[in-house]
């Protein structure tokens, strides 16, 4: 019998790589993107590479130090669902909904980069699918920025992949501002362009009520976090009165923060982000929810290893594309005709651009 090699110690670095377009939404403005890049070295030399992205610079030490605290409790593991569960055991004393997940979720998703590539295979191989296209929309930009900027900012968008969806994020003051964004972005892309919007939580209840319900026959393919996202009976409430489908789950710590929304008839679609969720096996058992329930799943950025995963989810949606860690990738993901498709190589793909990563490299 043979066996796959043990985790023997992690090089953990962190970058600030450039936004083309800066995030202006209701939950910050960021011109830079700060990624903490993880690579296992295993016992027979394979390495296992993954990246979070925390959006906030400041957090970047706290979650590095959480990190190293679960590879030294790990050393001489490989199974990553077993790496997992014995992570996730061991760090709940210290709170599940927070830092000890992303720190999970990063060493999670490098073992099983290193697993797969132990495998010779893709991800998507390894678990049993396929190397193929997901059906994607743009979401890198439509930030709530001047609304004279929106509609060519839209086309740019959909040409830069043929895409024929793209997100817009709304969540104005007033509901006469998140209108003029819907229709400067629908005049410029035509009917047949889907449209999603993301109000980041943006909203009081009341509020959400009325905007939702206001937004209702604006054609829109859904209405992503218009409320604290843990305000399950909020969101119960809204699934009853509004009509466009209600988008959930970027901010979702493991399967039973869906299964509760589930519970409560409080969600239509769901799209976990995998370090929120707990990685690759956070996911996994995520989508097994989402297959049991017929809640269609979509992704939460991280598209380059979404792409492997959303071929093996029972009810996969559609792939969220950012290009966000495209200046440290030494093969970024090329969109084509709305599509991406994770890289035929073994492992998750995820290969970093060494001068890039000189160049942005964050100093502790
Ligand atoms: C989003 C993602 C990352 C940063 C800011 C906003 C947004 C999304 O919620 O769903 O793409
Ligand atoms: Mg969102």
């Amino acid at each position: 019998m043979t066996s796959i090699s043990r985790l023997k110690r992690a090089n953990v670095r962190a970058v600030l790589v450039p936004l083309r377009r800066p995030i202006i939404a209701a939950i910050g403005n960021f011109k830079q993107w700060p990624l903490i890049l993880v690579d296992l070295e295993m016992e027979g030399g394979t390495v296992g590479s993954s990246y979070i992205a925390p959006y906030r610079e400041q957090a970047v030490l706290a979650i590095i130090a959480e990190i190293d605290d679960i590879v030294a409790q790990l050393a001489g593991r490989s199974a990553p669902f077993e790496a997992f569960q014995s992570a996730q055991n061991a760090l709940n004393v210290v709170g599940v909904s927070g830092v000890s997940t992303l720190a999970t979720a990063a060493v999670d998703m490098a073992l099983w980069d290193a697993l797969a590539k132990e495998a010779g295979l893709p991800l998507a191989c390894l678990l049993g699918g396929s190397i193929g296209p997901i059906r994607a929309y743009n979401s890198n930009g439509l930030w709530r920025h001047s609304v004279d900027t929106l509609g060519v900012e839209a086309k740019e968008l959909l040409a830069e992949g043929g895409f024929t969806a793209a997100k817009l994020r709304l969540g104005n003051e007033h509901l006469r501002d998140d209108l003029a964004a819907i229709r400067a972005v629908r005049d410029a892309v035509g009917a047949e362009v889907d449209i999603m919007v993301d109000f980041n939580q943006a909203l009081g209840l009341g509020d959400a009520i009325r905007r939702c319900c206001d937004l209702d026959n604006e054609g829109l393919y859904w209405l992503e976090e218009p409320i604290l996202y843990n305000n399950v009976a909020g969101y119960a409430e809204l699934a009853k009165r509004v009509k466009t489908p209600l988008q959930m789950g970027e901010n979702f710590y493991g399967e039973r923060d869906l299964m509760n929304f589930l519970n409560a008839k409080a969600l239509h679609y769901v799209m976990p982000d995998l370090m929120r969720i707990g990685g690759i096996s956070g996911w996994i058992r995520t989508a097994g929810v989402a297959a049991a329930a017929g809640i269609q799943m979509s992704n939460h950025v991280y598209p380059e290893v979404s792409a492997h995963l959303l071929r093996v989810t029972p009810t996969a949606h559609w792939l969220e594309w950012v290009d966000w860690a495209n200046p440290i990738l030494a093969d970024p993901i090329v969109p084509s005709k709305g599509q991406i498709t994770a890289l035929n190589k073994p492992g998750t793909g995820i290969e970093w651009n060494e001068k890039a990563i000189a160049k942005y490299g964050l100093k502790d």
